[in-house]
């Protein structure tokens, strides 16, 4: 481990106040912003504010990048998506521990998202070679219309902190594949995953100027993305509150992604497999410590099940380990981000508890020293919820759970769509009528039904209402990154 360690100080060390622009790793000269490690409050090292000079260099060098890229073979585009992801996946553990570093989570976690992003990679890789366009039948003859895809241009991707490399890499992958180029903007939180990434595309000879990060706050270096008229689409992945200024404060007219918050029920029919259900709702209220925009955030339970599955999910909560991420990569729950989602999870729970929650697991932060200085908050569940509470109506994005009964299904469906969000819903069934009643009425992107893992690769993965417009993943996510050209040719044969 101690190997290990100085070989990830040094990673991070090398990244001290860098930027990737044009090709290259270069030293900002903009203000140093402070980078801390979530398990122990302590800094690891600093990123640069990117200068207004440093992003239109970005931008520019995006936008010459393009001029080649997008007339790349489709093959040619494929192979270095191949080769990311190949390297991507050598290197996991460590890029994992950088993550880990940086975000708190365990590092068996965070290697598994790693993972998943070098999957991402080979799946954009298969699809830039499938790219087809199509033939429109003309009510005249003579004519022919074709509808070709034409890469938008110069991407600007703002991303969160929660899921450093696979929310950065769907964005990247699909700019890849369609032939954009990108400039990425990282969570200030999280910058160093971005670089290390950005350096596996150096090492997979992806073009220079084809892929930039820059760091530096979201509300200046964001925005510059957003103001940029170079900038041909934004991909936003983040907080409705964030995702909204955006789009009313972007100076030109711009494609965009904006994948936003959730506040995501489970519902559990009279017909669930009992255990089954306690296991799902466990994995996804926990998992990342509850920051995940489809994290479980409350749970409608049949009434005929509630006091059974609250003591199963109190106990199963309870058995939850919750260990510094790095020193323990197995550990069940890390670090929570920064002290901003641990204040929002007390606050719930505080808010929950004074209008009349039971308090059925958690509560509060493990006890011991070598908790003292990290953000660290036990597995939560609260019982007996109502609609007046914020765990039930707000986002918490943390480690907190609320339970509420309920007697019939169209009750269950009015409570779980009595929300702004539309992002993922859960269902645990048996009976054919409750499952085909809840898939249908849901108001949600994202419906898993016996299973509590809604997004996968090749389907698309979006929400309506207020968590967002545009997808990710599948099909539908890499057409978000394409014009449609109509081409209506006058041939003349049969005229
Ligand atoms: P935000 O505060 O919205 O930040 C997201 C990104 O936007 C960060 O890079 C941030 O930079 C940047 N930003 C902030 N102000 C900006 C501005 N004025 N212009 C341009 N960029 C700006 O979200 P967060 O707290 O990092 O992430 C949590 C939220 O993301 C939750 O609501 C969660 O549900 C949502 N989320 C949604 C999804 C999907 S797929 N729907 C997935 C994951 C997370 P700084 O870091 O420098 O502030």
């Amino acid at each position: 481990m101690n190997n290990n360690k100085n070989a990830l100080f040094e990673s991070i060390a090398a990244l001290e106040g860098a930027l990737f622009i044009d090709g290259q790793l270069r030293k900002g000269t903009g203000e140093r912003l402070p980078v801390e490690n979530p398990a122990n409050g302590q800094v690891i090292g600093h990123i640069a504010a990117a200068t207004p000079d440093e992003v239109n260099d970005a931008v520019s060098a995006a936008h010459r990048a393009f001029q080649t890229w997008s007339r790349e073979l489709p093959r040619t585009r494929a192979d270095a998506l191949h080769r990311l992801g190949d390297l991507i996946a050598a290197d996991a553990l460590h890029m994992a521990q950088i993550m880990t570093l940086e975000q708190g989570k365990p590092v068996n976690e965070a290697k598994g998202e790693v993972l998943k992003l070098a999957e991402a990679c080979h799946f954009y890789a298969e699809e830039a070679t499938r790219i087809h366009g199509e033939i429109i039948p003309n009510d005249q003859p003579g004519f022919q219309s074709m509808v070709v895809r034409e890469p938008i241009g110069v991407v600007g991707a703002i991303t969160p902190w929660n899921y450093p490399a696979e929310l950065v890499g769907w964005k990247l992958c699909a700019s890849l594949a369609s032939g954009c180029s990108i400039v990425i903007k990282p969570a200030e939180l999280t910058p160093y995953t971005a670089l290390a990434i950005a350096q596996k595309c150096a090492e997979a000879d992806i073009p220079a100027g084809v892929v930039n990060v820059l760091t530096g706050k979201g509300s200046v270096v964001g925005q510059a993305l957003v103001d940029h008229p170079y900038v041909a689409k934004i991909a936003f992945t983040g907080s409705s509150a964030v995702g909204l200024h955006i789009q009313q404060s972007c100076p030109q007219v711009k494609r965009m992604s904006l994948e936003l918050g959730g506040n995501c029920p489970l519902v559990v029919a009279a017909s669930a497999d009992l255990d089954a259900a306690v296991k799902g709702a466990l994995r996804r209220s926990f998992r990342n410590c509850g920051q995940i925009c489809i994290a479980i955030n409350r749970i409608y339970v049949h009434r005929s099940l509630y006091e059974a599955f609250i003591g199963k999910l109190g106990a199963a909560a309870d058995g939850l380990s919750v260990q510094n991420g790095l020193e323990f990569p197995a550990a069940d729950l890390g670090a929570m981000a920064s002290a901003e989602p641990l204040n929002k999870t007390r606050a719930h729970l505080a808010d929950a508890l004074e209008k009349g929650a039971r308090l059925v697991a958690g509560g509060k932060a493990p006890e011991g020293n070598e908790y003292a200085k990290g953000h660290f908050f036990r597995p939560t569940v609260v019982a007996d919820c109502t609609h007046r509470m914020l765990v039930m109506t707000e986002e918490t994005f943390g480690p907190l759970v609320g339970v509420a009964p309920f007697d019939h299904l169209a009750e269950a469906v009015e409570l779980a769509n009595d929300t702004p969000y539309g992002l993922a819903s859960y269902v645990y069934a048996r009976d054919l009528t409750e499952i085909h009643t809840l898939s249908t009425a849901l108001d949600y992107g994202n419906v898993a039904i016996n299973n509590v893992d809604a997004g996968i690769m090749n389907a698309p993965y979006g929400g309506r209402k207020q968590s967002g417009v545009g997808y990710e993943h599948g099909r539908e996510g890499l057409l978000e990154y394409f014009h449609f050209k109509h081409v209506r040719l006058h041939h003349g044969v049969g005229n």
